[in-house]
């Protein structure tokens, strides 16, 4: 199986999970494509590259981050006048954003650390290593904090998240989703993390996130959103709607454990809307809901609409 396939079929597969590991991997994958090609002439080339560009992206498509890390590691390679130009090309915008993204999640673990105080105790919610790495900055600088984790089903990514935190001697409470409310009255802060940032600033995130920002905005919870910015949607600015993940019904039931005539539903993502979210804890800084859609002009460069 070749390295594109390998990578799609584990992104689909949950093997590799979570929207900047499925960015990373995307673009990697790209990448060593590219290294490993044995074809001869740079048209085939091209087309064989849109191609496995397709195949990473439909791996998964609610996350906008595996979109932008796939099409970092191309860009610019239509413009190259040889094969090993196009090559070299693709390797190093490969590479460039494996190291960009990693480095990111680093700053946002820095700038979002100082919102926590000593005492504070915090939300978090699925497996998110940007709202992960904020907390461990915390507790690395020596703030005394306290953590509760939500399960989330049905993959219960929670578990890796109080593991993780655990082993980095973390004070740590796993709580089942329906418990968001209840714990509420506990929490001082929450930080989650992103698959998807909409131009008009609404978060698309794990399901259970907005329930959680309703529950945090009716109790004055302050709600932060780690997000690389390469997880803002630049789609969305042009009206696209995001498509919400349905995954297979097994994983919410085992066969023969609900009558045939049972629908079940099985969403993988849901949306916040940017009024319940206090501020995007971004890499190139803390901004609000509102101004995503003037970083994503400013990324997409000069007059995107225009080009139309
Ligand atoms: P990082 C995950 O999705 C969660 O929704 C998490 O909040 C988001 O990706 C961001 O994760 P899934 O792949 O990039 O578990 O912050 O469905 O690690």
């Amino acid at each position: 199986m070749s390295v594109v396939d390998d990578t799609a079929r584990k992104i689909t597969d949950m093997s590799i999970r979570g929207a900047g590991r499925i960015a990373r991997a995307g673009a990697s994958a790209i990448g060593d494509f590219a290294r490993t090609y044995e074809g001869k002439s740079l048209e085939g080339f091209l087309v064989d590259l849109d191609m496995a560009v397709d195949t990473l992206v439909a791996s998964r498509p609610t996350a906008v981050s595996l979109w932008n890390g796939v099409h970092a590691a191309v860009k610019g390679v239509s413009d190259c006048g040889s094969l090993e130009e196009a090559i070299e090309k693709v390797s190093e915008n490969a590479d460039r954003f494996v190291e960009a993204s990693s480095k990111a999640v680093e700053t946002i673990a820095k700038i979002g650390a100082k919102r926590i105080k000593d005492g504070d105790t915090i939300l978090t919610h699925c497996n998110s290593s940007a709202a992960l790495g904020v907390i461990k900055e915390a507790h690395r600088q020596g703030k005394d904090i306290k953590v509760y984790a939500t399960e989330s089903r049905p993959w219960r990514q929670g578990i890796l998240t109080v593991t993780d935190l655990a082993n980095n001697g973390i004070d740590v409470t796993l709580v089942i989703d329906s418990a968001v409310r209840s714990v509420m009255k506990r929490i001082d802060k929450i930080f989650v993390g992103a698959d998807t940032i909409t131009s008009d600033g609404v978060l698309i995130n794990k399901i259970g996130t907005s329930q959680l920002a309703l529950a945090a905005h009716e109790r004055r919870v302050p709600f932060y959103v780690c997000t690389e910015t390469y997880k803002f949607s630049p789609m969305t600015l042009f009206g696209d709607m995001v498509v919400i993940e349905e995954r297979d019904i097994s994983e919410v039931v085992k066969p023969g454990e609900v009558p045939d005539s049972v629908k079940v539903f099985n969403p993988v993502f849901d949306s916040t809307p940017g009024r319940y979210i206090d501020a995007l804890i971004t890499e190139i800084g803390m901004i609000s809901p509102g101004s995503v859609y003037g970083v994503m002009a400013g990324q997409l460069g000069e007059t995107a609409f225009s080009k139309e």
